[in-house]
């Protein structure tokens, strides 16, 4: 299998993360990007190539240009107004607030921020896009024949909304994929989320839709973040009302329910009938995984890799998250390996 993979992840290399009233170190660090590619080549699972350069029109077929802005502008901004931390959202436009976008730093900051744990910094921008070059890079291998291929983004994108980004994601790379298949003639794409969280950006881009079908597997969001989004009645709106399937689960779910869903959610994709599939990779569902509830072991890893595969479709894995950094390698590259049948 094809891994894209792009060096300029690691200019995404914030140094605060907001839990529990505290500034620590990232969950999502550059180790985490170069612990999978390190076990891509420990197993010659296949080709590694760079990404190419795509136009941001890519990209603005699933986010708006004043949120594409913002990203490319917040850091300087902030630095400008004379703070010395890292870009940090503070306020909201919380219920019963006005939704427009105010001019200054924090004012927008709170307008595009779906969470406060993740700081912009120097580099977030750059190293965004070029992860979304990386899902691009890797769809296009698949328009040009190839059967499946590994994006290994970096930062993550599942919770980047056309205009919010948060949960350590700024631009949505499995969405901007799913919507560039469409782009070249697909009828129908299934967006398949194994991470731990659910997608809540992947399922509000295409919620009204009945070309991309979201699926998603995660902590229920009464107990896990994003808290506001990923429960079980959320079901699609107008064309896309029953073409979004969430499956909530709570602490402790070891792989025999989780499998079950799986299993539910791959049979919802084979009578939907899509030209390719995404899978949104994340692997914080290991049952060591810091931030996460759930129980999968790194073999659980490699058995659904294969019930992936018995979909049957074109499949393109996007990385997403995972936070046991010793481990992420083997049980990313595990469900590729799975996938592969070994
Ligand atoms: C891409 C991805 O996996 N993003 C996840 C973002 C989660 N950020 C907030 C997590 C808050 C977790 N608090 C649980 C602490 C348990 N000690
Ligand atoms: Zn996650």
């Amino acid at each position: 299998m094809l891994t894209v993979f792009s060096e300029k992840h690691a200019l995404r290399d914030s140094k605060t993360e907001l839990v529990g009233g505290e500034l620590v170190p990232p969950f999502e660090c550059p180790l985490r990007a170069e612990h999978v590619l390190k076990r891509v080549k420990q197993v010659a699972l296949g080709d590694i190539i760079a990404p190419c350069e795509f136009n941001i029109d890519a990209i603005t077929r699933v986010h708006n240009p004043d949120f594409i802005r913002f990203l490319e502008t917040c850091w300087d901004e902030w630095v400008e107004s004379g703070y010395k931390g890292e870009a940090i959202a503070s306020c909201w436009p919380a219920r019963g607030m006005q939704q427009r976008i105010p001019d200054h730093i924090d004012g927008k900051l709170g307008y595009y921020a779906m969470a406060a744990e993740t700081s912009i910094s120097n580099g977030t921008w750059e190293a965004a896009r070029a992860s979304a070059n990386v899902a691009l890079t890797a769809q296009s291998a698949m328009n040009a024949g190839a059967r499946e291929a590994f994006a290994l983004c970096r930062p993550p994108g599942h919770h980047a909304a056309a205009d919010m980004f948060g949960g350590y994601c700024f631009i949505n790379n499995a969405a901007v994929a799913t919507q560039a298949f469409i782009d070249q003639g697909a009828e129908r794409v299934a967006l398949l989320d194994v991470d731990f969280h659910h997608g809540n950006g992947s399922q509000a881009i295409f919620y009204n839709r009945n070309d991309v079908m979201f699926l998603s597997l995660h902590g229920d969001p009464k107990q896990a973040f994003p808290h506001f989004l990923g429960y079980a009645d959320e079901k699609g709106v107008g064309n896309g009302e029953g073409f979004n399937h969430n499956y909530p689960m709570g602490p402790g779910t070891n792989f025999e329910t989780w499998a079950a869903a799986l299993e539910d959610a791959c049979q919802k994709i084979r009578n939907f009938g899509p030209n390719a599939v995404v899978i949104s990779l994340g692997v914080d569902t290991f049952e060591h995984d810091p931030i996460s509830f759930f129980k999968l072991s790194s073999d659980d890893f490699k058995r659904y890799g294969k019930t992936i595969a018995n979909i049957g479709l074109p499949t393109l894995f996007v990385m997403e998250g995972g936070y046991a950094v010793e481990e992420i390698g083997i049980n990313t590259v595990n469900v590729l390996q799975g996938y592969e049948g070994l």
